[in-house]
């Protein structure tokens, strides 16, 4: 063995890494498994540094890692009905966890006693649990988000799922249409649907206190949503942003004022692509209609969004928004303006619209992620990205910096490499 390799195969043997499948496009990051052997994982949420907790769809339990490492059995296991996109869907901490313990979860619940999964719809929930250290606990608190008994359309489709807290101290989650067809939908002027916006709760899931809309809206911040996946506030302004779903055309990335009118089911996507306009639009006093930041218009079904500012990639990545999806399997990046309100686009992109394949993978950041349904930046500043496909949790970070040992290995090899060139000279 030649002296370099000895030196190389020392270096490589102190910084390996595990090989995934999975891809990013910066040769400076690197993506490793972090949880492992899920069963259909759909969110996760950090409570410390290496700790928290991961929910899956369709057992309905809650389970929790600490030290990176994934306690198999659950702290909570809840009767969820689990048909198509139902289930087990959103999971966020109160902003004062660490002393109340307070745990909010959403999901599809069923007409079993106990855990039993399965049974007959009774309706989409949030509720609030409480951490007692080893389990969630105390289930007292919870609010509706379209029910069997309102004797509208049940889904099972569009049930949206994403939980997350505001820098207001308000619970935000998103609720699909349930293919429902009423005011919230822009249909009806007097028929709610329950369903099909952004929430807005107090911590005991009353309607948040400074919500723009009065009566059966008074617990939404936003309608006109078919369904979302994805929900996050901007670390900087402080926006909400939302990812929405379209039918045959247009899956939506939007950012999200109070009072914000999406335009579903009369308007997906640009409002210049459709012959209907704001006028067709259900106007409640104290909402507005604004076009999508950005869109696709072939739908690939995105999912989660997370902001980069501050994250451990460094600061080349503080304008960067990465934006997950169930069809591909791509990560996709894309570049905030100077304001924070809008993306900074050229080419075919610059309508804000991917309109062919190609436009679409321009975005590409990562690839091989098996249906992503959560995006979170972790106390360590990397990206966390849940695969439901592969029952797995990938951490993205940039590449180890060579440890001590690694240093004194190469050191050893460096060394060697000297000695053998000084025989070799004499
Ligand atoms: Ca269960
Ligand atoms: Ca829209
Ligand atoms: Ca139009
Ligand atoms: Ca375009």
């Amino acid at each position: 063995m030649k002296p370099n390799r000895i030196l190389i195969a020392l270096a490589s043997a102190f910084v390996a890494v595990p090989a995934t499948a999975q891809t990013v496009s910066d040769p400076n990051l690197v993506v490793t498994p972090y949880l492992t052997g899920l069963s259909e994982p759909t969110g996760m949420v950090f409570s410390g540094a290496g700790e928290g907790f991961v929910i899956e769809k369709a057992t309905g339990q809650v389970k929790r890692f600490d030290g990176g490492v994934l306690s198999a059995a659950p702290v909570l296991d809840l009767a969820v009905n689990a048909d198509s996109e139902r289930g087990l869907l959103g999971i966020a901490l109160d902003p004062d966890f660490a002393n109340n313990g307070y745990t909010y979860l959403y999901y599809s619940s069923n007409d079993q006693p106990g855990a039993v999964d399965g049974g007959t719809w009774v309706d989409n929930r949030v509720v609030r649990y409480q951490w007692d250290g080893s389990a969630l606990v105390g289930a007292g608190l919870s609010r509706t988000f379209g029910a069997a008994s309102d004797g509208q359309a049940t889904g099972p489709n569009h049930d949206g799922g994403p939980l997350v807290f505001g820098p207001d101290g308000k619970l935000y989650g998103a609720t699909g249409d349930l293919n429902r067809s009423a005011l919230e939908q822009n249909s009806s002027t007097t028929v709610s649907s329950n369903v099909g916006g952004i929430y807005r709760l107090n911590t005991d899931l009353t309607p948040g206190t400074g919500n723009p809309f009065g009566g059966a809206q008074a617990p939404f911040y936003a309608y006109g949503v078919r369904n979302s996946f994805g929900l996050a506030f901007d670390p900087v302004t402080e926006n909400l942003w939302d990812t929405e779903n379209g039918p045959g055309s247009f899956d939506e990335i939007n950012l999200v004022a109070s009072g914000f009118n999406s335009g579903w089911t009369q308007i997906m996507g640009p409002d210049s692509e459709d012959p209907q306009d704001v006028d067709d639009l259900v106007a409640l006093p104290g909402s507005a209609y604004s076009d999508p930041e950005f869109s696709f218009l072939r739908p690939i079904g995105i999912t989660a969004l997370q902001f980069l500012h501050g994250s451990s990639w460094g600061s080349s990545y503080d304008d960067a928004v990465i934006v997950g999806d169930n069809n591909t399997g791509r990560l996709f990046l894309l570049r905030l303006n100077a304001t924070r309100t809008g993306f900074v686009l050229g080419g075919d992109l610059a309508d804000l619209v991917a309109d062919t394949t190609a436009e679409r993978n321009s975005l590409s950041f990562g690839t091989d992620f098996n249906v992503v349904t959560g995006l979170q930046q972790g106390a360590d500043g990397a990206l966390y990205v849940v695969a439901l496909g592969d029952g797995t949790v990938y951490r993205i970070a940039p590449v180890p910096e060579p440890t001590t040992w690694t240093t004194l290995a190469m050191g050893l090899g460096l060394l060697g490499f000297m000695h053998l060139r000084r025989r070799r000279s004499a």
